[in-house]
């Protein structure tokens, strides 16, 4: 299959099982079941998902069983750019081609839309049809470590606290492995899961994450340099405008562009046990090579 038909059927099922998940927009509280919404369908590109689903049958399992972690991960992915936009953090207008949660129901349903959707992700996930290798549980805590203190949370930290300050490569790096490849790692290590993979698969799968994870931030810094808002959905240019440091500022976009292609081939490189069974993955990671948003 075509990976744009791929893409798109992913992301139909997907939608289509967060709808079921979520509480109707006019179930009470109204405005806070809207706001959750009013990011959640907002036209993410759904990549976590689609890795979770695409992991789960390159390990012979179906989208199906795969489902609620594929929700799972784009909730708490959603929580994140939530409370990432808000004015405490980096205070941005603009998300996925619309204004941002606070900027439409005020800061204080904006964080706690962000809460809901993290704690939602956690609903989703017990939901999971436990395999013979993975009890379900073990699966909620593999989504708890990515999401959480160790992590995504001190890839943030990391971000705040370095702000106005010039990092070296290496703080850079540990913000790019907790900020995002934790989560896109995850994405594929749940996927696997429910499709009750060998730890080797599972292995494997974390490196190719890891790998894909950091090609994914660097593609997304040299993004922020050379698209427009329009096309991105989200502010251009904020990176420079706010002196943060990134791979473009720290060792050139020509130099970033390369660093994404060995990161991208060192992830490739990871999928090789998987023979034929990893050509959507490979198809997926060579995309996101050539993202333009
Ligand atoms: C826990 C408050 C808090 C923040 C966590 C994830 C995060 C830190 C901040 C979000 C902003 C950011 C630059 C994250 C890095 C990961 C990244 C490139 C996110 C954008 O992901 P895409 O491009 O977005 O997949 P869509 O909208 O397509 O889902």
């Amino acid at each position: 299959m075509e990976l744009s038909v791929y893409l798109k059927r992913c992301a139909k099922d997907v939608d289509a099982a967060l709808d079921r998940y979520l509480p109707k927009a006019a179930t009470k509280p109204a405005t806070i079941h809207r706001a959750m919404r009013y990011s959640l369908f907002a036209g993410g590109k759904r990549m976590r998902p689609v890795l979770a689903l695409a992991a789960a049958e390159a390990c012979g399992g179906d989208f199906s069983t795969a489902l609620p972690a594929a929700c799972a991960v784009e909730c708490v992915h959603t929580y994140s750019l939530v409370h990432d936009d808000l004015p405490c953090m980096d205070d941005d207008d603009l998300r996925r081609g619309r204004p941002t949660s606070h900027k439409v129901f005020g800061e204080g349903i904006a964080v706690l839309a962000g809460d809901a959707l993290l704690t939602q992700a956690f609903e989703i996930l017990a939901q999971a049809k436990p395999v013979a290798r993975y009890p379900v549980a073990a699966m909620i805590r593999e989504l708890a470590v990515a999401a959480g203190s160790l992590k995504l949370i001190a890839g943030q930290v990391a971000d705040l606290e370095g702000e106005g300050k010039k990092a070296t490569r290496t703080q850079l790096r540990f913000i790019h492995e907790c900020k995002t490849a934790a989560m896109i790692e995850v994405s594929l290590r749940l996927g696997a899961m429910s499709a009750n993979a060998t730890p080797a698969k599972v292995q494997a799968l974390t490196a190719f994450g890891h790998n894909l994870g950091l090609a994914f931030q660097v593609i997304d810094d040299i993004l922020d340099v050379t698209q427009t808002s329009e096309k991105l959905g989200k502010s251009a240019g904020k990176d420079l405008a706010a002196e943060k440091t990134t791979y473009p500022s720290v060792i050139g976009l020509e130099a970033s562009k390369k660093e994404a292609r060995r990161l991208t081939d060192a992830a490739l490189a990871a999928l090789k046990s998987f023979g034929a069974k990893g050509a959507t993955l490979r198809a997926v990671a060579d995309y996101l090579l050539v993202r333009e948003f």
